[in-house]
């Protein structure tokens, strides 16, 4: 990422999506881990704004009864989209610090909007173990952080639920990478969309360099700016317990600092999501250390601060 930035962190700590409890601990072990220090000391500008709240909204209900904390979720949804639009203005970088992956159904709204203000094309690359593509009627376990890329794609079934939603990200516009839990409801309604998903198949035939290159050519074509959304458990679970829905077989540490590194150079990264980091699970900070550490890749942390020479 080329230039100093003006990074503002925006806690999230939403947990009432995931199954298990813990992640409302989440961006205060980020804080701790030294998120802000770490860019800092990269030369950006680093304002806390604290922590979000969710929006009281009046009590509603869905007729799948599997679905847990839908007015708790909406609300958070309502306050995040206002936070992140918010967060957004002044040509600034927020990063969100979850918080369980249904934050993005908040997220992802506000940054939207604001990038159509901008007059900037929005592309997502999503970095996850899980397609998190049900909606309200197909979710079965009710864990609202499986909903979100439903939700701010503009599918059909959340009016009246979540709140009505400005601007849909465009699903052409959206990679996901390091998939490979995805349930049959979820891969039936993936056929049917541009999205593209990059499953772990793809990224052990092809690598994530080639891979990620062809995401960042499409971006470039469109002079689009990029919004980063790094799920836990992307991540292997070797190198990143720290995260209620573990699946084998994830990316590994060199994997994920080279998409980082990849994502830095492109210049394009506009905001970043930090979700499902669950600090109850982690081993003496290790997944939250690793986590920060992405995000210093990300926003210019160099082994040597110079191309590699081809031989
Ligand atoms: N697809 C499953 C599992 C899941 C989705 N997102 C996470 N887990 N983190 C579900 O419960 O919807
Ligand atoms: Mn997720
Ligand atoms: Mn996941």
């Amino acid at each position: 990422m080329t230039g100093s930035r003006s990074c503002v962190l925006v806690g999230a700590p939403v947990q009432i999506g995931a199954g298990q409890p813990g992640c409302l601990m989440g961006p205060d072990a980020f804080r701790t881990a030294g998120l802000g220090r770490a860019l800092e000391s990269l030369g950006h500008g680093v304002e806390d704004l604290g922590n979000c709240a969710p929006a009281p909204l009046p009590e509603r209900s869905h007729p799948n009864k599997a679905i847990k904390n839908l007015t708790e979720t909406a609300g958070w949804v309502q306050s995040l989209t206002e936070a992140a639009y918010a967060a957004k203005q002044g040509g600034r970088t927020p990063i969100f610090l979850g918080g369980d992956h249904a934050l993005a159904a908040g997220t992802l709204p506000g940054i939207a909007k604001a990038a159509k203000e901008d007059g900037r094309e929005l592309f997502v690359l999503w970095l996850d173990a899980h397609s998190d593509y049900h909606d309200l009627d197909s979710t079965e376990s009710g864990n609202l952080h499986g909903v979100p890329v439903a939700y701010f794609t503009g599918r059909k079934g959340f009016d009246g639920y979540f709140p009505e939603l400005d601007v849909p990200v465009k699903p052409e516009n959206i990679t996901m990478m390091g998939i490979r839990s995805v349930d049959p409801a979820e891969h039936r309604e993936l056929l049917n969309q541009p999205i593209e998903v990059v499953d772990m198949r793809a990224i052990d035939e092809k690598g994530v360099s080639a891979l990620l290159a062809d995401f960042l050519k499409r971006v470039e074509d469109a002079d689009g700016v990029i919004h980063v959304s790094l799920d836990v458990d992307f991540l292997d679970p070797e190198i990143a317990p720290a995260v209620g829905t573990t699946v084998p077989g994830g990316a590994t540490f060199r994997e994920a600092h080279l998409i980082m590194e990849k994502l830095c150079d492109s210049g394009r990264v506009g905001s970043l999501d930090l979700v499902e980091l669950n600090p109850f699970l982690d081993e003496r900070g290790k997944t939250a250390r690793l986590m920060v550490d992405l995000t210093a890749s990300l926003f210019g942390r160099k082994v040597m601060d110079r191309p590699t020479r081809s031989y």
